[in-house]
This record gives C-alpha cells, structure tokens and sequence, in this order.
C-alpha cells in the first residue's frame, strides 16, 4: 500500500523552447568570457538557467492571449484598470501605482517617504531595496530574528522579526523611522516566511510609535502558503485568504510581477493614504510614466493582472513550492549543506559549509557557482560576500553571515528531471569540491557590483 500519493503539476506544457546543450571546452571558455560571474554569461551557453525566478516564469494560454488585448492606449488603458482591480481584490489595498518592475516602486516609495538622516528597519535587506533607502538617505537596520542567518536553523518562520530589536529601532529613533520594511518572503536568508502571528505583532508595535509597515510582496503567495503549511490555525485555509490578512497588517506593499504575479515584465506600488498616492503619482511621471501605464506595456499589464489571479491559486502554489522541495530534499539527503527549512523560490547552498576551508575573501559562493556551471551548464547566482557589497558610510566590504549559492526555480518551466540533473551536478561537484580555487575580484562597479563584477581564479601562489 502506498502511504503517500505524488502531487502533480497542474498544468500540461502546450509549448516548448529548445536549450543547447555545452561541452566542457564551451564552458570554460564561456565562463572565462563571464569574468567567472554567472551574471555575465550569455544564455545560449546555460543549459538549465537556475539564476533566477524574476520574469523568467512561464506564462500561461490565457495570459498570452490576455496580450493580445492588451489596450496600448497612452493615457487610461482599459488594460490599467484590469490590473487595478486584480490588485485591489488579491492585496486589498485602495490605490495601486504601475511601475515597469518591482524597483521602480522602491524608488518612487524611498523618494516619498524617507528623509536624510532616517532609519528603516527591516527582516534582512534586500539588494535593490535597501540600495534606494540609502540613496534616500536612510540607514537601513536588520531586525529579523538570529535563526535566519543559520543555515541549519529549522525554525519554520525565519523570515520573522526580533521584535526587541524593533523595539529598541524604534525608541532610540523617534519620529526618524518613517516606516518598516518586511519582506514576505525574504529572499536573502533563502525565501525564508514571515508568520501571520509575528506580523501582527510587529503592526501592534509599530502602531504604538506611529509608524508604518510597507511589505515587499514580491512572493507573498509562497509566504502565504508556509502559513497555510504550518502557522497554528491557518490550515484549510485558502492562500488567497491568507495573503488578504498579510496585506491588511500593513499600509502599502511594492510588488515586483516579475514573481509570483508569473509576469516576464511589471510592477507596482500600492498603499492605502491617498495623500501619499498622489505623491507617489507625481514621481511616476518622472521616472516610469503616467498613472495609467507606469513603464509597462498595456499587454504587460494585462499579463500581470491574469498572472495575479493565477498565482493565488492553492493549486498552484502547492506545486510551485513542491518541486522546490522535491530538490532541496534530494540534496538533503545526499547530505548537502544547505539553508533548511527549504525555502520558497529557489534551493540555497551553504557555500561556507560546502568550502570550510576558503576565506571568505576568496569569495566561496561566486567560486561555487562558476564551478556548478563548469560541471553541467547549471547557472546559479552567488547570495553571500559580492551580493551585499560595501557599507555605504565606511566603504569596507560587507561579510554577511550567510554565504549562500541560489538555485532559483521558475515557475511553470522545468521538469522533475531537470531537477534531477541539476542534483546530480550539485553532487558531484560537492565530491571534487577540494578542487575549487578560490576568486579575486577585478573589476568592481560601484552599484549592485555583484550584476558587473568580474574575478579571476586565485593561482597557487595567491
Ligand atoms: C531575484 F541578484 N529579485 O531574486 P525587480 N524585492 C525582492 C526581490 O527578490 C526583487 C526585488 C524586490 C530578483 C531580481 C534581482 O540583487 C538582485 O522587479 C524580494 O527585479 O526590480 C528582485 O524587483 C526587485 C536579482 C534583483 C538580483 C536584485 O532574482
């Protein structure tokens, strides 16, 4: 008898796109080519691309025919207003703002609210985000809990807040903390869920000081279903329902579609002041466009709005989170370290435990990354020591805690075994992993250098 019955995707695939397949000889010279940075490579040389979930998802028959209606009107799209009001039933908030991805509702949110000098606390930072609080002029502040920057935590809810560490933000800031920025899935400490009781908890405190909570809603769907999964009294529960009451403990979110939402395009900000809203329509036409398009295409909106609707589905979610497990269990259990539990958009190396023996100068996760794509074409993208770059008021490297290789999974594209495959790379560089050399780096942007930077491996005598 079977004491367990498989789950499926609920979909079938109408559509295919070929991949090339690389020699080892193509590899390295596509990597050298690449300054040994997973971002630099050309996808016609990665054969299953794990960089990333952002507009990289599938889309499905009726988003694509959703395109073809898609109202290119400058002024008052029909499209617009669809995407407005699936954004209004799934999130609840009263004014939605369209920007072209989910950073150009960051700016326009950093550009309103924050004044030089102020503090923004938050469950771990995020690249983009915490970059437009700083040019802000803000000073962004960690406040999730210790168990997050563990990799073998079990914790079920790492993306939560310490909410004494809030506390202490709070008092020491009075008036200077213009709001507090939570992630719902945060990305970083690997797509780790913030739960419902906690949110609620940090809303009753930043209540009291008069502050406001802006969640980045990129991936709430996946949140919402660890909630579902494992938060007492949520299961039976629908997703949809879930998200609802996350969004309620708040006062506005940034979304970037390019996740959940199952868009290859599009964003937006919303929030509830209306007041606020208008400052934030005034920006818009600086920066992204008019109220009414934001930067997107009327056929990326309309992509976005039936890609709301999609991504809220039980279904769905079920099946988007579980082939992510279904990897990170496999890897498990060859006893690959890894960031546990497994989180909801990608599988997340512990680059520290799989390379003890390489400095953190050396840069293990972009090491790790460079030697996965040498082994098998697999591109990932390194989360550690060159994502979180150089502190914006000493200029000295930052060494996170976490030194993390990401295996992103997007939604709707690949098979279980393309997952196979990707596992089976992972172990066997994991068996060489005394062969990998560490990197320098030599060439250094200064913005987000982990999208530009290029390395060299390191000789025997570096
Ligand atoms: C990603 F290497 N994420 O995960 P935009 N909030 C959150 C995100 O995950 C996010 C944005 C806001 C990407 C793309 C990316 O350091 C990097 O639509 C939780 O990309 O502007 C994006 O949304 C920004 C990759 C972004 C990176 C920054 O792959």
């Amino acid at each position: 008898m079977l004491t367990r019955r498989s789950w499926a995707e609920p979909f079938r695939i109408k559509v295919v796109e070929p991949v090339r397949m690389t020699t080892p000889e193509e590899r390295r010279s596509a990597l050298q080519e690449a300054g040994h940075n997973t971002f630099l490579l050309k996808s016609r040389d990665v054969y299953i691309d794990l960089l990333t979930d952002s507009g990289t998802s599938a889309m499905s028959d009726r988003q694509w025919a959703g395109m073809m209606i898609g109202d290119e009107a400058y002024a008052g799209s029909e499209s617009f207003y669809r995407l407005e009001a699936a954004a209004r039933k799934r999130y609840g908030y009263a004014q939605v703002i369209p920007t072209h991805q989910g950073r150009g509702a960051e700016h326009i949110l950093s550009r309103i609210l924050i004044r030089p000098g102020d503090v923004v606390a938050g469950n771990m930072y995020f690249t983009t985000t915490r970059l437009h609080q700083e040019l802000a002029g803000a000073r962004f502040v960690d406040v999730i809990i210790e168990e997050a920057h563990e990799p073998a935590s079990q914790h079920p809810f790492k993306g939560n807040v310490d909410l004494e560490k809030l506390e202490r933000v709070l008092a020491e800031n009075p008036s200077r903390t213009p709001y507090v920025s939570l992630a719902a899935t945060v990305n970083m400490a690997g797509g780790q869920p913030i739960s419902l009781a906690n949110l609620a908890a940090a809303r009753d405190l930043t209540r009291k000081h008069n502050v406001k909570i802006i969640l980045d809603a990129t991936r709430i769907a996946e949140n919402a279903f660890f909630i579902q999964e494992r938060e007492p009294g949520q299961q039976g529960r629908a997703v949809a329902d879930i998200i609802l009451d996350m969004c309620s403990l708040s006062d506005g979110c940034t979304m970037s579609a390019k996740k959940d939402p199952l868009a290859n395009i599009g964003g937006f900000l919303a929030l509830n002041d209306p007041d606020l809203a208008e400052e934030a329509r005034n920006l818009l036409v600086i920066y992204e466009g008019l109220h009414t398009y934001g930067g997107m295409s009327g056929r990326d909106m309309e992509a976005v709005a039936i890609g709301i609707e999609e991504s809220v589905q039980d279904d769905h979610i079920r099946a988007r989170v579980g082939q992510v497990r279904y990897l990170g269990e496999k890897l498990m259990g060859w006893g690959i370290p890894l960031v546990q539990p497994i989180g909801g958009h990608g599988v997340f190396l512990d680059a520290k435990a799989f390379l003890p023996a390489m400095p953190r100068e050396h840069y293990p996760a972009q090491a790790l990354a460079a030697a996965l794509y040498l082994d098998s074409g697999i591109r990932s993208m390194e989360r550690g020591a060159v994502s979180a770059g150089r502190d914006s008021e000493t200029g000295q490297e930052r060494f996170p805690r976490l030194e993390l290789v990401r295996l992103t999974i997007p939604r709707r594209v690949y098979t279980q075994a393309h997952m196979d495959v990707t596992a089976e790379s992972v172990l066997s560089v994991f068996e060489e992993r005394e062969s990998i050399a560490g990197l320098k780096m030599v060439y250094e942007p200064k913005y987000l250098r982990f999208f530009q930077a290029r390395f060299e491996p390191l000789g025997a005598g570096d």
